[in-house]
């Protein structure tokens, strides 16, 4: 071809695709749905979200066929032929929970992955999540130290008896990778990213097991010098990493603070009840985050960050408490065991009794489970777990949701203890490419429609109940209508959407499918 005529055509092109970002390069790895894959010269965009004209809903879709965040117009008023639609009104004087974000998290596993990529491949990772130009994630929670997540076990004080915390410091995860990584999606989010620190275990000579696994708890007790120098070891992390220009958001007390009572636990751990962080939180960390320029207002400190069958327990204990409450702003959630974790109702209760506290989904990952291939590449089911989750959580008060690893190589890992897992991003440097895997799409269609001070509003039906809709309707800071529907079915499913202003509008929702819609009035 003429020189010339390849550029006319890579204009044509260029303009074409701006118009929606650029589509998904996808690929087929033995699973019923695909991956998309980016390299060094292609990587899958979207638009930021801006107003529509009036009278105007943009549907953005993906499922299982493969369809990924595509969009399509639909207008007011218009026709549409579907055996049963669903009638669905929205209630916009009843306004429920703010959202805080949806965000991954910085492990060290996620670190490594990143660090591994070239630099071209890491910022399209980060720009892919952090940027407008990918789903506009507002969260990340960072781990302190060490976890499962990790190729060694480690704190940050490993010289025993170090009492007096001469030898802290943060190591290389930190300082080569986390801290530049966490630089750069900042600067590519164009705002504030709200990071949140959670500690997996304390140093080993800090426990009363000596050791970092096995469960094993905090010498001393609440009040005491031990746990008084152990709310110094975790402001150490926050004051080190505000030195180096990142600052924090929130903490949470303790990762997950029930596996520390299993004596049999593979992986770092410290073991807390509802009490005990109660009392940690009042007597020594909430005081000494205070004094070390970390406090209530600025920084929000969650106690919990474990799963939903303990979390109306631990909400009347620590809240009930007004010192305590004084410290603590939130209840942290993961989702693990979902399926037999009880009613997701136990939410509304809390908020019920305390609607001064806000509920976030802290911690929440899933791999292949049919054979020993973890990261179950273009699994579909992966990506319904969580919108479904996600979903029923924001039906139920809870601000936001936080996946886990930000991405993970091709074995799920590295994990020291080899608890490997899937994630929405999956690296392979070798190759020079990665994969967005569907639970990518499933944050998507919460992530980059809902950004913080969003408002869930009423909408009906909007429950869940067997048989009737999964559905959430929303406004966004900037005025605009969002509604996130899921469906699991084999069977497409029609909608009547009644505006108030603006009359009815059809649309069909494929069968495995995530289909969320923007209008503005
Ligand atoms: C720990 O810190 C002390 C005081 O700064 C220093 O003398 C000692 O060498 C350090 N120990 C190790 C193992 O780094
Ligand atoms: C929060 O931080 C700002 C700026 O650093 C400060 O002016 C304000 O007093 C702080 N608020 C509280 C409650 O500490
Ligand atoms: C929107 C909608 O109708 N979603 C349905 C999709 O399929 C599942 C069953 O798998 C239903 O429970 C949902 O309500």
């Amino acid at each position: 071809m003429h020189l010339r005529c390849v550029a006319i055509v890579a204009i044509v092109l260029w303009v074409g695709l701006s118009e929606s970002g650029t589509p998904c390069n996808s690929r087929r790895f033995n699973h019923d749905s695909v991956v998309c894959v980016c390299d060094e010269n292609f990587c899958d965009t979207l638009d930021p979200i801006e107003p529509t004209a009036r009278g105007l809903l943009n549907v953005y879709e993906s499922d299982r066929a493969g369809k990924r965040l595509e969009k399509r117009e639909v207008q007011f008023g218009n026709d549409l032929p579907g055996p049963i639609f669903w009638n669905v009104n929205l209630e916009r004087t009843e306004r429920f929970q703010e959202i805080i974000g949806f965000g991954g998290s910085w492990s060290d596993a996620a670190a490594i992955g990143l660090d591994r990529l070239s630099p071209d491949l890491r910022t399209k990772v980060l720009r892919s999540y952090y940027s407008t130009e990918g789903i506009e994630y507002s969260t990340a929670r960072v781990v302190i130290s060490g976890c499962d997540f990790s190729n060694r076990p480690y704190t940050y004080d490993d010289v025993t008896n170090d009492w007096e915390l001469n030898n802290w410091s943060l190591v290389e995860e930190d300082v080569n990778m986390k801290i530049p990584q966490m630089h750069e999606a900042v600067r590519h989010a164009g705002k504030p990213i709200k990071f949140m620190g959670s500690s997996w275990s304390p140093p080993a000579w800090m426990k009363n097991n000596g050791e970092l696994n096995h469960g094993g708890q905090l010498i001393g007790n609440a009040g005491s010098y031990e746990w008084k120098q152990y709310a110094r070891y975790l402001l150490k992390f926050f004051q080190a990493y505000r030195a180096a220009g990142i600052d924090f958001w929130g903490m949470t007390v303790q990762n997950e603070p029930m596996t520390g009572w299993d004596p049999w636990f593979p992986w770092n751990t410290c073991g807390f009840n509802a009490e005990m962080e109660r009392d940690f939180a009042k007597l020594d960390l909430g005081p000494i985050m205070e004094e070390g320029g970390f406090a209530p207002g600025n920084f929000s400190i969650m106690v919990l960050d474990h799963n939903r069958p303990l979390a109306l327990d631990w909400a009347i204990t620590v809240f009930s408490d007004a010192e305590a409450s004084r410290y603590v702003a939130g209840l942290a959630v993961h989702w693990y065991f979902y399926g037999t974790a009880g009613p997701y109702q136990v939410y509304d209760n809390i908020h019920t009794r305390f609607p001064d506290k806000f509920i976030l989904g802290t911690e929440a990952c899933n791999r292949n489970e049919i054979d020993g291939d973890h990261i179950g590449l273009g699994l579909w089911y992966l990506a319904e777990d969580y919108a479904h989750d996600i979903l029923l959580n924001l039906l139920h008060w809870v601000g936001g949701w936080t996946d886990w690893n930000l991405v993970l190589d091709d074995e799920g890992g590295p994990n020291w203890v080899g608890n490997t897992h899937s994630a929405p991003i999956i690296v392979n440097p070798g190759a020079g490419e990665f994969y967005k895997n569907t639970q990518f799409y499933a944050m998507a269609h919460f992530s980059k429609f809902l950004p913080p001070g969003s408002i869930r509003i009423g909408a009906s039906p909007g429950v869940e109940e067997e048989g009737t809709v999964e559905l959430g309707a929303f406004e966004r800071p900037d005025g605009g209508t969002v509604i996130i529907v899921i469906n699991s079915s084999d069977m497409e499913q029609y909608f009547n959407l009644n505006d108030a202003d603006l009359g009815v509008v059809k649309v069909k929702v494929d069968p495995h499918a995530f289909s969320t819609w923007v209008y503005y009035r």
